[in-house]
């Protein structure tokens, strides 16, 4: 399929989606929105694929919606059209999806990394939720999600002030999982999403929905669905071929089932 917004390549079982709207510093638009949801599900029903990374350029993973597409709508047209509601589609994909984060991730792009399942950021990364300079919140999850990566006094700091963080703070409260080169960003990204790519694809989405499942729950009910699920887990060929691969000191050969 043919976009204009987002380049799309496989390597190896990697499924790469790269933000590609250089002039706007890739502010996400409809079109975005709708090829980034697209590209998303075709690598979910690609059963060659074991896991996404989702990237930008080195200056900008993603500035924010595109406030030129926003600025002159009404009340009504935001709700009528429940502008933007499309990404919740991505948080229904079950394979793993990497932000591989280089430059700003201000607004929506902040909040675009945040809806993927880890960030991997380069030391040039910028995080923000600028927002309440344009005199408006932020609206794809950034109040609720980067308060529960980084805590309530961050997050307010962050959407009452508009400042930015810079890739060593956002690795210290706990907002990216590694920060590496930015040269190296998508690279890094691949590599992690290769050694996830071959492993058990089963084991891997358990693992994503049980660890989601602590957003969602209380840690009674979590622990429960954990349990439930490792218990389910030795109905897999993989369980038993991972198991007699570390006993017989050998690697194991996963054919997810
Ligand atoms: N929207 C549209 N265009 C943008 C955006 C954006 N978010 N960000 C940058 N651009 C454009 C600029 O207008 C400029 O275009 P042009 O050359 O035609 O003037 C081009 O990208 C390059 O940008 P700059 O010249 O500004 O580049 P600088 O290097 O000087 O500055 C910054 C980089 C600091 C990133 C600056 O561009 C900036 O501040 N951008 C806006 C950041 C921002 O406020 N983001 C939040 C947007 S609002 C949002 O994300 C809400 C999300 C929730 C929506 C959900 C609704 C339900």
């Amino acid at each position: 399929m043919a976009y204009e917004t987002i380049l799309v390549e496989t390597r190896g079982k990697v499924g790469l989606v790269t933000l590609n709207r250089p002039k706007a510093l890739n502010a996400l638009n409809s079109v975005v929105m709708e090829e980034v949801v697209a590209a998303l599900q075709a690598f979910e029903a690609d059963e060659a694929i074991g896991a996404i990374v989702l990237t930008g350029s080195e200056k900008a993973f993603a500035a924010g919606a595109d406030i030129k597409e926003m600025q002159e709508k009404s009340y009504i047209d935001m709700y009528m059209a429940d502008f933007f509601a499309g990404w919740d589609a991505m948080t229904r994909i079950r394979k793993p999806i990497i932000a591989a984060v280089s430059g700003y991730a201000l607004g929506g792009g902040c909040e675009l990394a945040m809806m993927c399942d880890f960030i991997i950021a380069g030391d040039n990364a910028k995080f923000g939720q600028p927002e309440i300079t344009l005199g408006v919140m932020p609206g794809m999850g950034g109040s609720q999600r980067l308060t529960r990566f980084v805590g309530k006094s961050k997050a307010m700091d962050m959407c009452l002030t508009g400042r930015m963080m810079d890739a060593a703070e956002a690795e210290r409260s706990g907002l990216v999982s590694r920060v590496v080169p930015a040269a190296d960003v998508v690279e890094e990204a691949v590599k992690a999403a290769e050694k996830i790519a071959g492993l058990s694809l089963p084991a891997v989405m358990m693992n994503k929905e049980a660890v989601n499942r602590a957003y969602e729950t209380t840690l009674t009910e979590g622990l429960r669905f954990e349990r439930r699920v490792f218990h389910a887990m030795f109905a897999l060929d993989d369980q038993k071929e991972g198991m007699a691969a570390f006993s017989e000191k050998r690697p194991a050969t996963f054919r997810n089932r």
